[in-house]
């Protein structure tokens, strides 16, 4: 079987020749991970958003591999029966000799069709399935890693779902395994010889993640390291094995950014065949300013919940406050929060100094173990409904005097409308928001509080939510949710209200965050060590001019890194209304370059500088023009002219044409 076989265009790039005389029915897809149909970090994201493109171009013939968890299976998958005779039969062998196997429809876009293994309740062959994996491939787990337990019972169901199909199966089948998680599948599948063609794609290292984790000079010692001590040092070893293994195993080894290439030749022996940049099913408007208009309204919900927040200390005017966030897994070093925090009391000194009228709110959304939302946080919300309810009262009382006025034909008495009542329920009202200690720091009550490494931080550098502080920052150590009596937003509604996701990661092979940000049209700052980076780096001739700021970690000191943090910080702080919004539209003009339907194709294409300049550039930077905020009064800004600006300049992003005619993506056109 020709190995073009087992890839699909939309995660591999650059084999389109071998695509074209490829017939897709004539063989299955298979691409199986630990995240299909169960949330835990960004490999979900990879497989939720390329589902649709996957499933048009594979049609009947995709199948994801996936663990079954009952919580998320009864909110994400239809369970149906299997679509065809070939898997029914599998499927029931499977189940007839003691494991449990559903199939069904995963309720995302494109609808494709899951087959959920129950780890659990195959857990009595552990045992037996650890000592064969000892016997025929030297690799011992160890009975207290949960985590690797599972790894195995996966492995060895995906291996007896490939052994069962291909038995009886005579077509082609291509199957791409995500992680180490689901690694010991693809080794099993090579050790038993089965017809069955193999991609392994790593997300990150293993190693990777704990070197980075520790104080560790990781770049710089990448060809030094002593892989096999390092992970034994770190309690990984066997994981490390199962890693090293599916990417030595594998018949094409890919990884998602050129970053994560170089540090897997080094730790896991072996240079990845290509590399797959993640992308995004970019949804677009029809009309341009719709995204304007959605980050209007998130922006007030945002709004809202910073007046209960900040209940008796709101002495900083909300219409100059710039919402700041970072978030994703609690790495606090990987993730690059510790340099965040930094920079941030370094801006707060800046703006203090400089007497600047604008407010930062920075959030960190990163999950850590707590025991609920802190009451002096739900009583923030309560003041300000309280308050609420006072104004509307007050206002229904005076509506109806004005009204029983009017009806008599009198123009009413103003100083009359309010009486005594109306004033003692205001003034109850206004008292209600007295409060003795300063807004809260942490939305949750944390379990490990004094050790937090956030929390600590935040000690050390003093940013305490004072009235003196031109920075507050929030902390919420839990992933947004529409159903939070806090804070009721999902995370993209709270991206689009925000202003600016700051994300200088250390450690990031991909980094979907500031991707997230960039197709909503809200600028980010990232890193030259983390993929997407590089990658917009690679593409963008002037990435911030189009609000992608792009922190130097790889050449430069952590003290000298944190400077320039602060001065993107400073330099985005300063910008105009107008600004923003047009540096908005630059940003989400670049939607395409992440789009699933187009990676890949922009080999050696770069964006040019935006053509457009804002109306009144004064100071000296092109990409972030200075101008007075008077000024966004006096000059129209076109921004269908400036964006058609963009546009004639841009010009055929990408060197393949359109395969897809239906789509309605706004590409560029050829001129
Ligand atoms: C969007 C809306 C405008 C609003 C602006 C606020 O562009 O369409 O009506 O004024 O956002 O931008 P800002 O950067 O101040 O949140
Ligand atoms: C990994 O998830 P993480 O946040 O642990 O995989 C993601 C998807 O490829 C990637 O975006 C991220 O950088 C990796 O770190």
């Amino acid at each position: 079987m020709p190995l073009a076989r087992s890839l699909s265009v939309t995660s591999l790039s650059g084999l389109e020749e071998w695509d074209e005389e490829f017939d897709r029915e004539d063989a299955v897809l298979f691409e199986i991970a630990w995240e299909v149909a169960n949330k835990v970090g960004g490999i979900y994201t990879v497989i939720q958003t390329k589902a649709r493109l996957t499933c048009e171009e594979w049609g009947e013939n995709y199948f994801l591999v996936g663990p079954y968890m009952e919580s998320s299976v009864r909110t994400q998958v239809e369970l149906i029966e299997p679509c065809n005779a070939t898997l029914r039969r599998t499927i029931d062998k499977m189940n007839s000799s003691g494991c449990k196997v559903y199939f069904g429809r995963w309720l995302i876009e494109g609808s494709p069709y899951v087959i959920l293994l129950d780890v659990g309740f195959t857990a009595w062959s552990l045992d037996r399935w650890k000592s064969e994996l000892w016997e025929n491939c030297s690799i011992g787990v160890p009975w207290f890693d949960r985590e690797a337990n599972d790894a195995v019972l996966f492995g060895f169901l995906t291996a007896c779902n490939f052994s069962t199909l291909t038995s009886t199966l005579f077509i082609s089948v291509s199957s791409h395994f995500h992680e180490w998680l689901a690694g010991l599948g693809l080794v099993l599948c090579r050790q038993r010889q089965l017809p069955v063609a193999t991609i392994f794609t790593t997300h990150a290292t293993l190693l990777g993640r704990y070197l980075c984790a520790g104080n560790v000079d990781f770049y710089n010692k990448l060809a030094e390291f002593n892989v096999d001590k390092e992970a034994g040092d770190r309690q990984i070893y066997h994981r490390y094995c199962l890693e090293r293994a599916a990417a030595r195993c594998a018949h094409v080894f890919t990884t998602v950014s050129q970053i994560t290439a170089i540090e897997a030749e080094h730790l896991l022996k072996r240079k990845p065949d290509i590399v797959t940049p993640n992308g995004l099913n970019v949804k677009k408007f029809s009309a341009m300013h719709e995204f304007q208009n959605l980050h209007a309204q998130s922006k007030a919900r945002i709004q809202e919940f910073v007046r209960g927040h900040f209940y008796g200390h709101l002495d900083f005017n909300l219409d100059k406050t710039v919402f700041l966030f970072i978030a994703g897994r609690y790495e606090f070093s990987n993730k690059g929060a510790d340099i965040f925090l930094e920079a941030l009391a370094r801006l707060n000194y800046l703006l203090r100094v400089n007497h600047s009228e604008v407010t930062i709110i920075a959030f960190f959304i990163m999950p850590a173990r707590t025991n609920n939302f802190n009451v002096e946080t739900l009583k923030g919300q309560a003041v300000r409904k309280q308050l609420w309810d006072t104004a509307q009262t007050v206002k229904e009382r005076f509506g109806k005097k004005l009204y029983e006025s009017l009806l008599v034909g009198q123009l009413p008495d103003v100083s009359k409308m309010l009486d005594k009542e109306d004033f003692t329920m205001m003034k109850r009202a206004i008292f209600a928001t007295q409060r003795q200690c300063l807004p809260p720091i942490c939305s949750h009550n944390m379990l490990e509080d004094s050790s937090d490494p956030i929390l600590n931080c935040i000690r050390r550098i003093g940013l305490f939510n004072s009235a003196q502080d031109r920075v507050k920052v929030i902390f919420h150590p839990e992933f947004l949710s529409s159903t939070s009596p806090l804070l009721p937003m999902d995370y993209e509604e709270f991206v689009r209200g925000c202003h600016l996701g700051v994300f200088p990661s250390y450690y990031e092979p991909w980094g979907y965050t500031p991707a997230e940000c960039t197709v909503m049209g809200i600028p980010s700052i990232s890193t030259n060590l983390s993929g997407f980076g590089c990658f917009m780096e690679e593409h963008i001739a002037d990435p911030s001019a189009y609000g992608i700021y792009i922190l130097d970690r790889r050449y430069r000191g952590v003290d000298e890194s944190c400077n320039q943090l602060t001065s993107f910080l400073f330099q985005f702080c300063q910008q105009s209304r107008r600004q923003r919004i047009i540096q908005r539209n630059r940003t989400e003009r670049l939607s395409d370059l992440l789009d699933w339907r187009y990676l890949g194709r922009a080999t050696g294409f770069r964006y040019p500088r935006p053509a457009s300049v804002p109306p009144s550039p004064a100071h000296s930077l092109h990409s972030s023009p200075h101008h007075s905020e008077a000024e966004d009064e006096e000059e129209p800004y076109d921004e269908d002219l400036e964006a058609e600006k963009d546009r004639v300049n841009i010009r055929q992003p990408f060197n393949l044409p359109n395969r897809n005619k239906n789509h309605t993506v706004g590409l560029p056109e050829k001129n």
